[in-house]
């Protein structure tokens, strides 16, 4: 078996930003609830949750730049809902979410989750902000977690 570094779920004491587009609050108001649940039973402090609200997502990179500049947080957390509609926006804005999200987190060092859902159609967003499909806020919150304490074990482990 090869020494395996990896995560562990703990919250306690950790500090959190949630980024959250107000598109389809509908939607991301439960992805929001399924983030801060999800961090919470992990052990986080409600207190220690920070919830910051942007315009839609194409802002969520900006957002979450600014954040991991400003403010001293373990890892930040996008939340957005993308649903096509007859424009090629759609696509843009997804492209533009999923790679801005991953470069804030790339050039702060500080862990940004991918909580944007894309769906289709309206049916799909139910789906996946807390019903047959899930709440993508707790899972991309679980994935912020793991993350975060991934990070603290590889700068713990001896090869590092
Ligand atoms: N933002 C979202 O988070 N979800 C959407 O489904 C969404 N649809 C949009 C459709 C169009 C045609 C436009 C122009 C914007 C949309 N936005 C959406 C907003 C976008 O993320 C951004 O806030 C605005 O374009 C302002 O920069």
């Amino acid at each position: 078996m090869p020494q395996t570094i990896e995560g562990h779920f703990d919250a306690k004491g950790r500090r959190f930003a949630i980024v959250a587009a107000r598109w389809n609050s509908i939607f991301s108001e439960q992805l929001i609830a399924g983030a801060t649940d999800t961090l919470v039973r992990h052990g986080a402090n409600e207190t220690d949750i920070t919830l910051v609200r942007c315009p839609g997502s194409y802002e969520l990179p900006q957002v979450a730049r600014r954040v991991a500049q400003k403010m001293n947080v373990d890892a930040i957390i996008c939340l957005g809902v993308l649903i096509r509609g007859s424009t090629p926006h759609f696509d843009y804005i997804a492209a533009e979410a999923a790679r801005g999200i991953g470069a804030a987190g790339i050039e702060s060092g500080v862990p940004t989750a991918f909580g944007v859902i894309t769906c289709d159609t309206l049916e799909q967003a139910i789906e996946r902000s807390g019903s047959k499909a899930g709440n993508k806020g707790a899972e991309a919150a679980t994935a912020a977690l793991e993350m975060v304490n991934l990070f603290d074990a590889i700068d713990e482990s001896s090869n590092g």
